[in-house]
C-alpha cells in the first residue's frame, strides 16, 4: 500500500492517498477501559467500515436539508489488504471540536449533572439517573484531545469563539439533526442511540462536510432497547462481554490489558455483525 501515515488513532489510522484524498483505515483493534487489548475482534474493521458506508447514505437528506455534504467517496476503490475495512475520503479542513449530541444520560454527562443540575448550558429537571433519556437531545460539544488524552468538555461560547457564532449555530443544529435521525432509525432497530460524536470540515468549496466514522458502536453509545432501565449501567451493546471478563478476570485497568478467551471474542464478533445486520435489514457479509 505505501501510503504516508497521517494520523493514527488507537484503533485506526489515515492515510494520504493522493489528489485530495485520504484513506480511513478500520483495524480490528478494540479497546476497553482507555486501553487497546491484545486480542482482535475478526471483521470488526469491516463492520465499522460497512455501518459508516451505509449510515452516509441514510443521513444524506439531512446533510442536503442544511446544504451540507459527507466526504466519503467510495469504500470499493481501495487497495487490496485493506478491502472492506476503508474509506476513500475528501480530504477536508477540519473544525477544531468535536461535536457530541446525547439523548439519554450517561458517563461524564451523568456527572455533570450531579453536580449542577446541568449538562453544558442546557438546565434538566430533576430526578434524572444513569440511563435516562432527556427530555430534548443536548449539543455538548468537546475539544479533539491528543492521543492517549481525553476529549475536553467545553461550553457552546467557546465554539462561537472557535469557528464563530454563526458556524457555532449551524455545527450545533446539523449535530443534533443528525442525531435525531439516527436515533430514529436505531431505534426502530431496537438500538438505543445513547449518544454519539461527529467531525466535520470544510471542503475546498468551503462547503459544511460531514467526515470520519460516523454512528458506529466506537464513535457512539449503542444500547440494546430490550434492556433498558434507568438507574442502572447500561450494557453497552457491542462491548460489554469484553469489560465483564476483563473485571472479572481481576485486571487492574493500568497493567497491560490480558489477552481475551476465544468465546469473549466470539460473542464480541457476534454482537458487532448483529448490530450491522439489525441496523441495515441486509446479511453482513
Ligand atoms: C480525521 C482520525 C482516524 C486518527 C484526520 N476527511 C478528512 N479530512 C481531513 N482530516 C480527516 C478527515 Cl476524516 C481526519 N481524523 C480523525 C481518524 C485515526 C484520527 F482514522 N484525522
Amino acid at each position: 500500500m505505501n501510503l504516508p501515515l497521517v494520523a493514527r488513532g488507537k484503533v485506526r489510522e489515515v492515510y494520504d492517498a493522493g489528489s485530495g484524498r485520504l484513506l480511513l483505515v478500520a483495524s480490528d483493534r478494540i479497546s476497553a477501559y482507555d486501553h487497546v487489548l491484545p486480542t482482535p475482534i475478526p471483521d470488526k474493521g469491516r463492520v465499522l467500515t460497512a455501518l459508516s458506508v451505509w449510515w452516509f447514505g441514510q443521513l444524506t437528506p439531512v446533510l442536503d436539508s442544511f446544504g451540507a455534504a459527507h466526504h466519503l467517496v467510495s469504500a470499493s476503490d481501495v487497495p487490496a489488504e485493506v478491502a472492506g475495512r476503508a474509506m476513500l475520503v475528501r480530504r477536508l479542513s477540519m473544525l477544531p471540536v468535536e461535536c457530541v449530541a446525547r439523548g439519554y444520560l450517561s458517563g461524564s454527562g451523568t456527572v455533570e449533572y450531579a453536580r449542577t443540575g446541568a449538562i453544558r448550558d442546557v438546565a434538566l429537571p430533576a430526578g434524572l439517573v444513569e440511563g435516562s433519556q432527556l427530555p430534548e437531545p443536548v449539543f455538548t460539544p468537546s475539544t479533539k484531545a491528543e492521543l492517549g488524552e481525553h476529549d475536553e468538555a467545553i461550553d457552546f461560547a467557546a465554539v462561537e469563539a472557535a469557528v464563530g457564532a454563526d458556524r457555532a449555530a449551524e455545527l450545533r443544529e446539523l449535530t443534533l439533526a443528525l442525531y435525531r435521525r439516527g436515533a430514529e432509525i436505531a431505534r426502530e432497530a431496537g438500538i438505543i442511540l445513547a449518544d454519539t460524536k461527529f467531525e466535520f470540515g470544510l471542503d475546498g468549496d468551503g462547503r459544511l462536510t460531514l467526515g470520519d466514522e460516523v454512528l458506529t458502536p466506537d464513535s457512539s453509545r449503542f444500547w440494546p432497547a430490550l434492556t433498558w432501565s434507568p438507574g442502572d449501567a447500561q450494557p453497552s451493546y457491542d462491548k460489554q462481554y469484553v469489560r465483564d471478563w476483563l473485571t472479572a478476570s481481576g485486571w487492574d485497568r493500568v497493567s497491560p490489558p490480558p489477552e481475551l478467551p476465544a468465546d469473549v471474542v466470539e460473542a464480541t464478533r457476534e454482537r458487532y455483525v448483529t448490530a450491522y445486520e439489525q441496523l441495515t435489514g441486509t446479511t453482513f457479509r
